[in-house]
């Protein structure tokens, strides 16, 4: 018979019928009574299915009384309440590298279409305000600016390669210097990378420790002139900050693909004209989301066939 697997949320087709047919999968998702759902099946689960930012929290993982697994559709594993699952022994993994390549074009896209102003251009075209007033607004260039990068792990450095490539003047916060970024200044504290940066890159793996990591000081550090550009996880920003400071343009603008409490997000961003918002696509390729959904079932089926795990976080 084959394992018994909870599926948190949806799938694109392509995923979805594979893995209905290696599986018994049990849809939480589907579930109208979600909290009898897990009474029912949980003692029959032997590994989660979730997503990024859906994640599996402890009264999931403890409805789960055979739970061996948890396979994440997404590198950031923020959401799965990591230490129920380090006190049972139970694994995660996670799809790393398969999506860096997109979620850094779509950082590097943000700026650039923020920073020119493009959602306002298309819309000065569309209104026929090219015809009636003329000549769009002036906007700030990109080329030849300073960018800093928040984290310089796998999605940072490419986002840098890229940054590169419009002559940028590139420094980064980590917790150490890294050989492979020559060229590129190590700022050790995020304050003095915010006051470096035009640009200010977020691409921290999220974790309690780094919650609110973008606070008010340092979002004052990157100051009226200056940009914020979120592909990371909402809770590395204080959003509360964050919104104060585009409001009364302490900040200059922000680029954004992650919010608090998404796919619901704070209003007030609806009145502001100064960030660009994202519904959480970074890595919303078809070509990306393939690669993502097998790992997802190449770890299942890894665990399942006593093998080792190809891609664990732990
Ligand atoms: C989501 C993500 O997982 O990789 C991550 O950490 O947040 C995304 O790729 C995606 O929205 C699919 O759920």
């Amino acid at each position: 018979s084959k394992p018994i697997i909870l599926q948190v949320g949806p799938y694109p087709e392509w995923d979805q019928t594979p893995l209905d047919s290696a599986f018994e999968v049990k849809k939480y998702f589907e579930a109208q009574d979600q909290p009898g759902f897990l009474a029912e099946h949980g003692p029959t689960i032997r590994a989660i299915a979730t997503r990024g930012e859906l994640g599996a929290d402890r009264a999931m993982i403890e409805a789960c009384s055979a739970l061996e697994l948890i396979s994440v559709y997404g590198v950031g594993f923020d959401a799965v309440d990591l230490d129920a699952c380090r006190e049972r022994g139970i694994r995660v993994t996670n799809t790393p590298d398969v999506l860096t390549q997109d979620v850094a074009d779509l950082g590097v896209a943000m700026m650039l279409c923020q920073s020119r102003g493009m959602i306002g251009a298309e819309r000065w075209v569309r209104d026929g305000s090219w015809a009636s007033k003329g000549l769009y607004p002036l906007k700030r260039r990109v080329f030849g600016r300073k960018a800093g990068i928040l984290g310089l792990g796998r999605i940072g450095f490419e986002v840098g390669k890229r940054l590169a490539g419009f002559g940028m003047d590139i420094a980064y916060t980590d917790i150490a210097a890294k050989e492979y970024a020559p060229g590129w200044t190590f700022l050790p504290d995020p304050l003095d990378l915010a006051r470096h940066a035009d640009f200010l890159f977020v691409t921290l793996a999220a974790s309690a420790q780094t919650r609110h990591v973008v606070n008010g000081d340092l979002i004052a550090c990157v100051g009226p002139e200056g940009m914020i550009i979120n592909i990371s996880r909402a809770s590395n920003i204080d959003e509360e900050a964050l919104i104060t400071a585009l409001q009364n343009g302490t900040l200059g603008a922000a680029a954004l693909d992650v919010f608090e409490g998404e796919p619901a997000l704070d209003p007030r961003f609806l009145d502001l004209d100064n960030v660009l918002l994202q519904p959480h696509h970074a890595s919303g390729t078809i070509e990306t989301r393939k690669a993502m959904g097998k790992l997802v079932r190449d770890n299942l089926s890894a665990h399942f066939a006593g093998q080792d795990l190809l891609t664990p976080v732990f």
